[in-house]
């Protein structure tokens, strides 16, 4: 497509209910939008994943918008005719960055593919049409409370439950809602890097839960420690924070590290490079499923479609829209079954509601041309 400019646009979003991890408690969504407009009258939407605060990865929404008004955009203007699968490319001189590229190259990507009438499902290979759908639950207040709200997500229909774990919130809470369960349900635990070597044995005892996967219990550069626990532990251990790109990939399986992968297209630098880890997967049969990042209508559709890859046979964070928001910023996403259905119209296939984006607005909208 032809890029005439490229707009950022900045919303709050009050989370449903609090979202707690080890690295912290999110009460609001700080959603950065990127929208490209070509110059022949199309467009496309991106959504940055990055949070409000570096707590889960380095980058953050302000950083993010940072770096797309004074590097990113600019040298995607300047190239001013590309296709999606040219702009890592275009953007390659800036290190680092991820989620700010993967939101450019994801608008390129739904201009360029609305304009050709095909979706997302199409462009990345998608062999379902729905989607099985998990959740990802928050440090409680309480076990009781916990336990309300796994009961809560279970009526809903969600095909698997994953629990936020850390030190002095992980055995108990695993073994509560296990019992609450049963034995067959599909239950997981994400650490998000809160443990250390020392908590080896003591994570050890995970294995008395059928878990299907430990996520990311150690800091993402420490691919060593993880190698550790996956000998220790039966557990299989999968990695999140750590994956950065479909080399890191490659290596932390070679090397016993991980045996599944949480593929999140914002934190590899783009769907092109998830496909690219789903296929490296595949390849090697290691399982993936698809993260998520709190996103609104506008990443999850994007998501969705990724997830309906062929080595996704995990259910991804990929939950309903009411799990997140009381309304969303595109159509729902309304869970059916425990699936979402892959959207089918051009492009992302969702539509952004303006009149939301100019009700929930927090900055001015910054076009850049
Ligand atoms: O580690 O998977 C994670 C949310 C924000 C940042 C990191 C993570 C998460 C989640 C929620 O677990 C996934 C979702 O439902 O979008
Ligand atoms: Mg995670």
């Amino acid at each position: 497509v032809e890029i005439g400019a490229v707009e950022l646009h900045r919303i709050g979003m009050p989370l449903v209910r609090p979202f707690e991890t080890s690295f912290g408690r999110q009460t609001e969504r700080d959603v950065l939008l990127v929208r490209v407009l070509t110059a022949d009258g199309g467009e496309g939407w991106g959504e940055c994943v990055a949070m409000a605060d570096p707590v889960y990865s380095s980058e953050y929404v302000q950083g993010a918008a940072e770096v797309i008004e004074r590097y990113l955009a600019p040298a995607l203007l300047r190239a001013r005719t590309v296709r999606a699968s040219d702009v890592a490319s275009v953007l390659d001189f800036v290190i680092g960055h991820r989620m700010a590229k993967a939101a450019l190259e994801t608008a390129v990507l739904d201009a360029e593919t609305r304009a050709a009438g095909i979706s997302f499902g199409e462009y990345f290979g998608a062999v379902r049409p729905e989607v099985d759908c998990g959740v990802s639950v928050g440090i409680a207040p309480s076990i009781d409370a916990l336990l309300d709200e796994v009961s809560g997500y279970v009526e809903a229909g969600y095909r698997r439950i994953k629990l936020k774990i850390k030190p002095g919130w992980d055995i108990e809470p695993v073994a509560e809602v296990r019992a609450l369960l049963g034995p067959g349900a599909l239950l997981q635990v994400d650490a998000n890097t809160a443990y250390t070597a020392e908590h080896i044995d003591h994570l050890r005892q995970l294995d008395d839960y059928r878990l299907l996967l430990i996520e990311q219990p150690f800091i993402e550069e420490d691919i060593a420690t993880h190698v550790a626990l996956a000998r220790a532990i039966d557990t299989r251990v999968c990695l999140d924070e750590s994956i950065t790109s479909v080399g890191v990939a490659v290596d932390a399986i070679a090397r016993d590290a991980t045996s599944v992968i949480n593929i999140k297209a914002g934190r590899v630098g783009g769907y092109l490079e998830a496909v690219r880890i789903h296929d490296a997967c595949l390849d090697r049969d290691v399982p993936v499923w698809c993260g998520g990042m709190l996103e609104t209508g506008v990443g999850r559709a994007a998501n969705v479609a990724l997830a309906g890859l062929p080595g996704f046979t995990l259910p991804g964070d990929t939950s309903a829209s009411d799990r997140y928001f009381a309304e969303d910023l595109t159509e729902s996403f309304v869970l059916v079954e425990g699936r979402l259905a892959v959207p089918t119209g051009p492009g992302s296939g969702v539509t952004v509601r303006t009149e939301l984006l100019a009700e929930w607005r927090t900055r001015p909208v910054e076009l850049l041309t």
